[in-house]
């Protein structure tokens, strides 16, 4: 009998519009790099907040991650779980020290360069006509333009973080992203350039597919 796939969870209508911008994005991309086909539960808000999912991932979001008995949330973690059991997405593990700072790299996507930029996209929906938004987005952005100035800096004209492309990479790329459509990027054409190059790799269009196809078979528009 065939080994059954690994199923992710993802939003049955994507709050992104099919922009590849949900966390399910991470998690497909990852699984296209390494040649991993999986399976895709759909889930609309409600059922991300019924004892089904919660059991999945107490915070009642997505993407999860099924196969073989085990289950996960958390994308980082999930995109970790897979790169570790695959070739292609950390160096191999007698460079152990490179494999490190990949790992190293993820953290740094999640933990120092997201939070600014989450701030700031929830900041842009959330409090748009609040009294205080005007004079805060000024902030949120500075704060956001640090991180990218740094980040600018470190890449230089590498083409990726530190040697092959990593999971570093591939968390950092989904992470710039979330700035696409506000203009922040335009003052670091390196960073653009980093992006360019990961959205030009064939898995990161598959995923980028997969996941606009089934937000534009849920609004009809396919
Ligand atoms: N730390 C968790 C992880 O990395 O897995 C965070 C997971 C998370 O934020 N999931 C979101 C979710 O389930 C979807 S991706 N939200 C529903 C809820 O909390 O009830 C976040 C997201 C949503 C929409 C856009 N967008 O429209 O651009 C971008 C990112």
């Amino acid at each position: 009998m065939a080994t059954p796939l690994p199923t992710i969870t993802a939003f049955e209508r994507s709050p992104d519009r099919g922009r590849g911008l949900a966390r399910d994005m991470r998690v497909r991309w990852a699984l296209e790099e390494v040649g991993q086909p999986y399976d895709v539960r759909l889930l609309s808000f409600e059922a991300m907040k019924q004892p089904a999912h919660l059991e999945r991932n107490p915070f009642g979001q997505i993407p999860t991650w099924e196969h073989q008995g085990e289950v996960m949330f958390e994308s980082g973690a999930i995109v970790l779980h897979i790169a570790q059991r695959h070739p292609g997405l950390l160096p191999p593990a007698p460079d152990a020290a490179a494999r490190d700072r990949a790992v190293m790299w993820m953290f740094a996507a999640l933990t120092t360069v997201e939070p600014p930029i989450v701030e700031r996209s929830l900041a842009a929906v959330l409090e748009r006509d609040k009294p205080w938004y005007e004079a805060r987005l000024p902030l949120l952005d500075e704060r956001v333009r640090a991180r990218l100035q740094q980040l600018s800096a470190h890449l230089g004209d590498a083409d990726w973080l530190d040697g092959p492309f990593s999971a570093g990479d591939l968390l950092m790329v989904t992470v710039l992203r979330r700035l696409e459509s506000t203009g922040l990027l335009d003052a670091w054409p390196t960073l653009q350039a980093y992006i360019a190059r990961a959205v030009a790799r064939p898995a990161w269009q598959r995923a980028f597919d997969a996941q606009r196809a089934v937000f534009l078979a849920a609004s009809g528009e396919s």
